[in-house]
């Protein structure tokens, strides 16, 4: 198949274009380096160094056979995206351009703009693009596990039967996003449903959880297909924060309780979902939503788990509780289905306390790089608004 990754440099663009690759299919894709600039706003680089976009696609030839058909530019540029799509006419699009971080829309007015700007627009600007360049392409769709919030019942995958006044009908399940960045991907799937109700196009609508690790198999040992790995407060995801943590003796910051608890997945899990989807497209018309992780967590799960990890390569690692910075709920029931993905033959691959070793001695060597960021380890964006950097809650 041909595939267009929209967000190609990104933290899942890249494995995503490598395993894809060594699946025989054709790749191609775009990106505008944002990600690259958002996380050096917040005055950090990636743990793992990463190489430029030249030096990837000469490492992707050279492991592929392949080229890598790439070009620069934004999703807000409709005649740039149009183009691209024209020229290369996809069998799949998959949309990971998008501004991921929470912590980074609640910021202020202007960062709450930029997001939903950027996402929801580049978003609608991807839906019409395709339905002009490439019709019958399936759109991948990556949204969040975030979007339904955290009810007290059952989450489904996407639609539930509605029983009401002696009528029944399968309706979207209520969205209760916890951020504007949350929110910009619920706006986002309202639009790709309505786009494949009156167009006929298809997609799959994937509520992803969080995605940790560092690694996939055709990485091998080659440093320029490795992926980033952040670790600041907006960009940096728990494990990830909490494994660069464990690594320079910082405590592992658990806000407030710590019992929030989210699905997870591995980056290979990651990549062989999205390839699920990929390769089984849905009807044209159809617009499907699977809920994608692989077990759920509550943060003070994982802390103990990454403090056990890094306790067995002789690291001393302390947990810690601060003052949340976000408004959410910290106790809370969680019961999402994921049921769609396995139906189509999804097997976990991995373990997370496996994972969390790995990504710990792949961290080893870069402990200086962390080091070097130590003093923005502790967020400041409150959801309220203010920013004052959060303290230790010495009571639990
Ligand atoms: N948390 C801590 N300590 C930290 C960082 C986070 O206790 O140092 C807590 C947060 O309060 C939250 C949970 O860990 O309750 C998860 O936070 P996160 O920053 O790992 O993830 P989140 O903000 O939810 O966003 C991430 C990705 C986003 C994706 C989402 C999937 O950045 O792109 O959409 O995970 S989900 O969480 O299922 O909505």
């Amino acid at each position: 198949m041909r595939v267009f990754i929209a967000g190609i440099d990104g933290y899942l663009g890249w494995p995503l274009a490598q395993h894809l690759a060594a699946r025989g299919h054709t790749v191609g894709g775009v990106d505008a380096f944002l990600r690259r600039e958002w996380v050096a706003e917040m005055g950090s680089h990636s743990a793992i160094p990463i190489c430029d976009i030249d030096e990837r696609q000469h490492a992707f030839r050279e492991h592929f056979g392949t080229e890598l058909h790439f070009r620069q530019g934004d999703l807000l540029d409709y005649d740039f995206l149009r183009t691209s799509l024209q020229d290369f006419q996809p069998d799949a699009v998959v949309h990971l351009g998008e501004m991921p971080s929470a912590a980074y829309s609640m910021i202020d007015a202007a960062h709450a703009a930029f997001t939903q700007q950027n996402n929801v627009i580049g978003s609608l600007n991807l839906l019409w693009a395709m339905k002009e360049a490439c019709p019958d392409a399936h759109l991948v769709k990556l949204g969040t596990m975030g979007e339904y919030g955290t009810p007290n019942v059952d989450i489904p995958e996407g639609f539930f039967e509605v029983d009401f006044r002696g009528r029944k009908d399968s309706l979207p399940f209520p969205r209760q996003a916890g951020s504007f960045y949350h929110w910009s991907k619920v706006h986002d799937s309202n639009n790709t449903m309505f786009a494949c109700k009156i167009w006929g196009l298809r997609s799959t609508d994937i509520m992803q959880g969080v995605v940790f690790g560092t690694q996939i198999d055709t990485m091998e040992d080659d440093p320029r297909l490795r992926s980033r790995l952040d670790f600041d407060q907006c960009f940096g995801t728990v494990i990830h924060r909490f494994c660069c943590q464990a690594l320079i003796g910082h405590p592992l910051t658990i806000y407030g309780a710590g019992q929030q608890t989210r699905g997870f997945l591995p980056l290979r899990d990651s990549m062989a979902c999205m390839t699920i989807a990929i390769e089984s497209p849905p009807a044209a018309g159809e617009y499907r939503v699977f809920n994608q992780f692989e077990s759920c967590y509550r943060v003070d799960e994982l802390a103990a788990m990454v403090q056990a990890e890094a306790e067995n390569l002789g690291l001393q690692v302390c947990l810690k509780h601060y003052g949340n910075p976000r408004t959410e709920a910290e106790k809370h029931y969680y019961n999402p289905d994921r049921n769609h993905l396995v139906a189509l033959g999804y097997e976990p691959t991995t373990n997370i306390r496996d994972e969390i070793r790995i990504m710990l001695s792949d961290l080893l060597p870069h402990r200086a790089r962390i080091q070097e960021k130590a003093d923005i380890l502790l967020p400041d964006i409150r959801w309220d608004g203010t920013k004052a950097r959060t303290s230790v809650i010495e009571s639990y």
